[in-house]
């Protein structure tokens, strides 16, 4: 029996996975948020812990084989915020996986870590990263100091950079960036089963006609998307949105993210 923690239960991504890797044979769960998660279901563990507060996340990890770390703040916010949650967050998850003995680690990162590529460029994982936020910036650390303990400590790492995770694309942009539940399910399951993980940039991205990124240098993993944002193409929302190819909105890969101004200016 190995336990996995699932940082990040109680948000969108997290409410899923949780359902989802709960009765996986094999795996005890133990999920954690600093929001309030519910009594234990049958097959987990239930612990409420801030990211921030190293001492709690040391007992938290303890006695815990791999992580998939959802928690943190997943959008633009101000820069205390994205301290506290982001940086000493992951840092101490990394942190308190070194002294706990964990073997491997899936750190959910972002497409925002490359936001500020324009649509017309192909990225894959050697592309270098262009965050389009503070939040991204924070994302680009958090695989900084994956690389890092895969390096010195030999903890396993894939950093997963989701593009749009959510039941169907919201705009036309998410035709591109779109991860079906399916998918990303298939995707974590896959990166904490192969035989060797080493360290791993992949974008988390579904099977869609309408593609930025390349996956060919995480290909020895063995994950292939298997749904297409295709099917919601002809969506009502969809075709009518008016876009402007000129907007930074359009223009750049990471959307708003990109066409935003900065956080702590009066908007
Ligand atoms: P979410 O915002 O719904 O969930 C994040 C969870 O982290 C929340 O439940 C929140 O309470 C928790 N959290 C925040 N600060 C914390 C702290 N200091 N200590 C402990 N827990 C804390 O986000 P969502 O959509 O579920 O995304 C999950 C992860 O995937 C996030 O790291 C996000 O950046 C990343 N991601 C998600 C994408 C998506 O399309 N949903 C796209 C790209 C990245
Ligand atoms: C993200 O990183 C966010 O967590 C998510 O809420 C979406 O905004 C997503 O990126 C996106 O780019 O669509």
């Amino acid at each position: 029996m190995s336990r996995i923690l699932l940082t990040g239960a109680a948000g969108g991504l997290g409410q899923v996975l949780r359902k989802r890797l709960r009765n996986w044979p094999g795996v005890k769960l133990r999920v954690s948020d600093i929001a309030d998660l519910g009594a234990a279901e049958e097959g987990e563990e239930v612990v409420q812990c801030d990211l921030a507060d190293l001492g709690a996340m040391l007992t938290l990890v303890d006695g815990v084989d791999q992580i998939i770390h959802l928690g943190g703040v997943s959008v633009e916010d101000t820069f205390d915020n994205i301290l506290n949650a982001n940086l000493r967050g992951v840092y101490n998850l990394y942190e308190a996986a070194r002294q706990k003995g964990v073997s491997r680690i899936v750190f959910a990162s972002s497409n925002h870590v490359i936001g500020f590529h324009t649509r017309e460029t192909q990225l894959d994982a050697s592309s270098p990263m262009r965050p389009d936020s503070l939040y991204g910036v924070s994302k680009g650390y958090g695989e900084l100091l994956a690389r890092y303990y895969f390096d010195k400590f030999k903890i396993e790492s894939a950093c997963i950079r989701i593009g749009s995770s959510f039941p169907k694309p919201r705009n036309r942009r998410m035709l591109a960036t779109w991860l079906s539940y399916d998918d990303l399910t298939a995707l974590m399951k896959r990166v904490l089963e192969v035989d060797r993980l080493g360290f791993a940039i992949v974008y988390g991205v579904s099977a869609n006609k309408e593609c930025w990124w390349d996956n060919h240098l995480s290909a020895y993993i063995g994950w292939e998307p298997e749904d297409s944002s295709e099917i919601f193409r002809s969506d009502e929302a969809l075709v009518n949105e008016v876009v402007d190819p000129f907007d930074p909105a359009i223009e750049f890969q990471g959307g708003t993210f990109a066409a935003s101004g900065h956080f702590e200016d009066p908007q």
